[in-house]
């Protein structure tokens, strides 16, 4: 009845995470996320008041329990062994992290990577590299689309797309040197890089502009969400 589907509507998180905006910014390693987000944050005063920045949770994966475990150099050290399991932390952590966040009030809120690129570039990267398994990935995606469809604050109103060549981002990581990535190739980096564009710029090719905006639509396989077809924007920087 009507009744029902006010009373429903009423009790939508998704309806109230409506009166603030929230976007991820994306993009290959290295490529500058954090640092975009920090200029924003820092940039003005009015600025600040407007956006929240949410950081990703590197830090709760390079320090994990009285132990100080490290799940990321776990991983790059033993990615066959530790793949799922660092896939399964990494979107525990999302989650943490989006809770956390999720009772600001500033209209704006601005979150490095998401749920959706941990599936459409990392574990697709890691499972075609047989470094996570048949039935690894049977079992992430056994839980990735019900989990996500019960927290509408996972699902962000748009991405920005932070965009620089493969090249790029190697010579930028090699230059921040941060500990676990030593033996990251540019190859790897090449297969995120092909894996973000097929992601968000599906029917895109060739050059573009220093920064665009465009609406190409989003290709998520069988993952669901069409509510967040159609809004994608990327920034392009010095290649
Ligand atoms: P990024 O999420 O790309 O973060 P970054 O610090 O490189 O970003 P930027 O320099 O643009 O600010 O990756 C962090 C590390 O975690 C990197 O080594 C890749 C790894 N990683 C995975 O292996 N799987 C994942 O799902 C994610 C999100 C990261």
């Amino acid at each position: 009845s009507v009744d029902d589907e006010l009373k429903d509507s009423g009790s939508d998180p998704s309806l109230n995470a409506k009166k603030r905006l929230t976007f991820c910014v994306e993009g290959n390693i290295s490529v500058g996320k954090s640092t975009f987000l920090q200029r924003i944050a820092n940039e003005t005063i009015e600025l600040r008041d407007l956006v929240e920045i949410v950081p990703e949770p590197v830090a709760k994966w390079q320090d994990i329990g009285p132990d100080h475990f490290n799940i990321l150099d776990a991983f790059y050290s033993e990615p066959q062994r530790y793949a799922y399991t660092f896939q399964n932390y990494v979107f525990v952590t999302r989650l943490m992290q989006e809770k956390e966040s999720a009772s600001g009030v500033k209209p704006l809120r601005l979150m490095e990577r998401s749920v959706f690129s941990d599936r459409m570039v990392f574990v697709r990267a890691v499972h075609e590299a047989k470094w996570m398994s048949e039935m690894e990935i049977s079992i992430y995606d056994s839980w990735f689309d019900p989990v996500v469809s019960a927290l509408p604050g996972l699902v962000p109103d748009g991405f920005i797309y932070l965009r620089a060549s493969p090249d790029t981002c190697h010579k930028r990581m090699m230059l921040r040197k941060r500990a676990e990535e030593g033996g990251v190739s540019l190859k790897y980096l090449q297969d995120l890089h092909e894996k973000h564009e097929s992601w968000l710029l599906p029917f895109e090719s060739g050059d573009h502009g220093v920064l665009s905006v465009s609406k190409p639509s989003l290709h998520m396989d069988n993952t669901l969400h069409p509510d967040i077809k159609d809004r994608v924007f990327y920034l392009e920087g010095n290649h």
